[in-house]
């Protein structure tokens, strides 16, 4: 750990872990006011994070599947780097940037039942950091391999503090055969420093397969037998909170069913990008977003 930077990482050294230094509930007051009851709450502080089956009706799902197809095409013609291709397959892994491409999607994400949950838990007004859709695709949905998006965000976008959130939100059901994502509980409370240092233009390839950025494999085993791994399945509708610093990955999907997720992150507007903690350019704009203005409620 530099003198400057508590979550140093990729920085020529060996891997290690050290505490979190953050809060995951950042007040105490705020957070007594919002969606999320005193259970749920305690449930995310201890675990970084909260499953939350059929927080929208399945019915509602539809035109946001239809949307995700559309957005595709239209992508592809408006802001083509905004798409992120399976390596072998060709099929379309990722869409960024969705809440500034599409009505729909913008409009989503600020109706005060999602909206609130983000203010509740991070104790301020909230922007958006970044969003995106991982369609992984049927047959060809490949894996994403373990990470914390928070030694990511700190390192390549220059994130100062573990003061984020990220909100899935299923598209058809996640099952235990078609990738559903995979959490290792309690793995926010420590801040895992990867090895190696960040190639330029890293997300080129890494939102791919991530290369660097990976915890080594004895870390993650030991944190797997502290607290093993849960993968939240439910119906279209459901919804997953994680914390920006929650290990994660998702396995391939070699099923007939998609398992399409929007994904949201917040970020609370005390806690605005710096320069990227690597030394290198910040990412584009479309992955990481430097517009820091509130996010109010839909009208
Ligand atoms: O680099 C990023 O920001 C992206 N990478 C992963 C694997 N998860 C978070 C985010 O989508
Ligand atoms: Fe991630």
């Amino acid at each position: 750990m530099t003198w400057s930077d508590p979550y140093s990482s990729r920085v020529g050294g060996e891997a290690r872990t050290v505490p979190r230094k953050d809060p995951v509930i950042h007040d105490a007051e705020t957070a007594s006011r919002g969606p999320l009851d005193a259970e749920q709450l305690e449930r995310f502080d201890r675990e970084g994070l909260l499953e939350l089956q059929r927080f929208f009706d399945v019915r509602e799902m539809e035109p946001l599947r239809d949307e995700a197809e559309r957005l595709k095409t239209a992508t592809a013609e408006a802001n083509a780097e905004a798409i992120v291709h399976e390596p072998e397959s060709g099929e379309v892994r990722s869409v960024f940037a969705i809440h500034e491409s599409s009505p729909v999607f913008a409009r989503l994400i600020r109706q005060p039942r999602l909206l609130d949950i983000a203010t509740q838990i991070l104790g301020s007004d909230v922007c958006i950091h970044q969003s995106r859709i991982n369609y992984k695709p049927a047959f060809r949905g490949r894996e994403f391999d373990w990470h914390s998006d928070f030694e990511t965000w700190h390192v390549e976008d220059g994130m100062p503090r573990m003061r984020a959130l990220s909100l899935s939100i299923c598209l058809f059901e996640n099952n235990p055969y078609n990738g559903a994502l995979m959490l290792v509980p309690e793995s926010h409370r420590v801040f895992v420093s990867c090895r190696g240092r960040t190639p330029e233009r890293h997300y080129e390839r890494s939102l791919q397969r991530q290369e660097f950025g990976v915890p080594e494999r004895e870390i993650v085993s030991h944190l797997v037998r502290r607290s093993g791994i849960t993968a939240p399945t439910g119906p279209p509708g459901s919804i997953l909170l994680f914390d920006c610093n929650t290990l994660h990955g998702s396995n391939g999907n070699i099923t007939p069913w998609p398992r399409t997720n929007l994904f949201y992150v917040f970020n609370s507007t005390l806690n605005r990008l710096e320069a990227p903690f690597s030394g290198q350019p910040p990412r584009p704009e479309h992955i990481a977003s430097r517009r820091f203005e509130p996010l109010a409620h839909a009208g």
